[in-house]
């Protein structure tokens, strides 16, 4: 079908295709694994200028992933303006800076939560030097997840954790320019497992509301207990105009991390279905799409790949709903008509019109194939000899 035979809802999914990026997590291309073993990967990444030469191929071949998370200090380098035009050089920009107060001693009992003020000052120091990267990468973002959290009742005070917390954002949030923000990720679990100081949206979204309109709430799609209604969260914080970013991944059990779309692909579409009744999809909207998983067993620069497409795919499907018709059958109270409308759309094979739009723009329609085909991941197995490779952490 030409584009002028598709029917208009095809038409209209086809150009909001066109706007949708995806930002991909630096930490995807390094090794790792789980607390039994991390399997190494020949070519993997020695630093990060390897990482995000890494990222740049998986948007090279899908053309909708121009971004690249970076997370401090895993991804320590002397020159981020260096590393900002290493990115640009491959087509790429550097997005979102992940702080990291998870892997010092000292953080042992918290990190802006904790009851020692010196500790408390250490952590906001790390945020205040994430903000000082920000400035020479040219990042918007500073995405906050903290593992503070008690594993005890009795431990520490809960109360007196918010407040300590209250006062670290507040510090940080002050020190952001007016075109950055902080996002604030909530986790109901781990590495604490009594109680976590930022355990759910609510929590964040207070957080967030204190600060201003800077701080944003991020929704990662494996922090929640087993049957959220993620979508129902996604909606509530687009009516207040506070959803930040998702970390998009996939679980079975806990925070599994594993390709968006793998396990649940019905739920990554009713996620995105809420985007579209937004209209939240577009860049500009304020809502950033990041992946933030890890490829133990897969080759990860495909296993990227493979994620941003069924980002792409969830997203075509939540545009191919007819939304008058739905509207029409919500208003008449007809419940079956109304779950119709969506599950047609679910039910419609938006391959094709994603090869279509692929080859529009210059791109192999199968992003797989064309990155298998191009012989990189020969290459860098080849060429990344001596050094270490860069793991999860480092
Ligand atoms: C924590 O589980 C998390 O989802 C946060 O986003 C971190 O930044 C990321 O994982 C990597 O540890
Ligand atoms: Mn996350
Ligand atoms: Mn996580």
């Amino acid at each position: 079908m030409s584009p002028s035979q598709l029917p208009a809802t095809a038409t209209a999914a086809r150009e909001a295709l066109r706007t949708q990026t995806i930002e991909l997590p630096s930490w995807a291309f390094g090794n790792s694994g789980t607390r039994f073993k991390v399997f190494s990967q020949p070519g993997g990444p020695r630093d990060p200028y390897e990482k995000i030469a890494d990222a740049a191929q998986v948007h090279r071949y899908t053309g909708v992933a121009p971004r690249v998370s970076l997370h401090i200090p895993w991804d320590l380098v002397d020159d981020y303006g260096a590393l900002r035009r290493h990115a640009e050089d491959l087509g790429v920009s550097i997005g979102t800076v992940n702080s990291n107060t998870f892997q010092d001693d000292d953080y042992m009992l918290g990190s802006l939560c904790h009851p020692d003020p010196v500790v408390r000052r250490k952590a906001v120091d790390a945020h205040l030097r994430c903000l000082d990267v920000m400035g020479h990468t040219g990042s918007r973002d500073l995405k906050i997840w903290l593992a503070d959290g008690l594993n005890y009742p009795g431990q520490d005070d809960l109360r007196a954790r918010q407040d300590r917390l209250a006062e670290g954002l507040a510090e940080i949030y002050a020190a952001l320019e007016p075109h950055q923000r902080i996002v604030l990720e909530y986790k109901f679990f781990e590495p604490s497992f009594y109680s976590t100081d930022v355990p759910d949206w609510g929590t964040s979204l207070l957080h967030c509301m204190a600060l201003g309109d800077q701080a944003m709430v991020v929704l990662d799609t494996g922090h929640h207990a087993p049957g959220t209604n993620i979508e129902f969260i996604v909606a509530q914080l687009l009516r207040v105009g506070r959803l930040g970013a998702f970390d998009f991944n996939s679980r079975f059990y806990a925070d599994d991390d594993l390709i968006a779309g793998a396990a649940d692909p019905f739920q990554l579409f009713r996620i995105m279905h809420e985007i579209i009744s937004a209209d939240a999809l577009q860049p500009d909207s304020g809502v950033n799409f990041m992946l933030d998983q890890c490829h133990n067993i897969e080759p990860k620069i495909p296993g990227q790949i493979r994620s941003v497409m069924n980002v792409q795919e969830a997203t075509a499907k939540a545009l191919l709903v007819d939304r008058s018709a739905l509207r029409a059958a919500q208003e008449a109270g007809d419940v079956l008509g109304a779950h119709g409308v969506l599950m047609d759309a679910y039910n419609t094979d938006a391959r094709p019109l994603l090869a279509d739009l692929r080859t529009e723009q210059g791109l192999d329609p199968d992003p797989m194939r064309a990155y298998a085909a191009s012989g990189y991941a020969e290459r860098i197995a080849a060429e990344r000899v001596g050094g270490s490779q860069a793991g999860w952490g480092a």
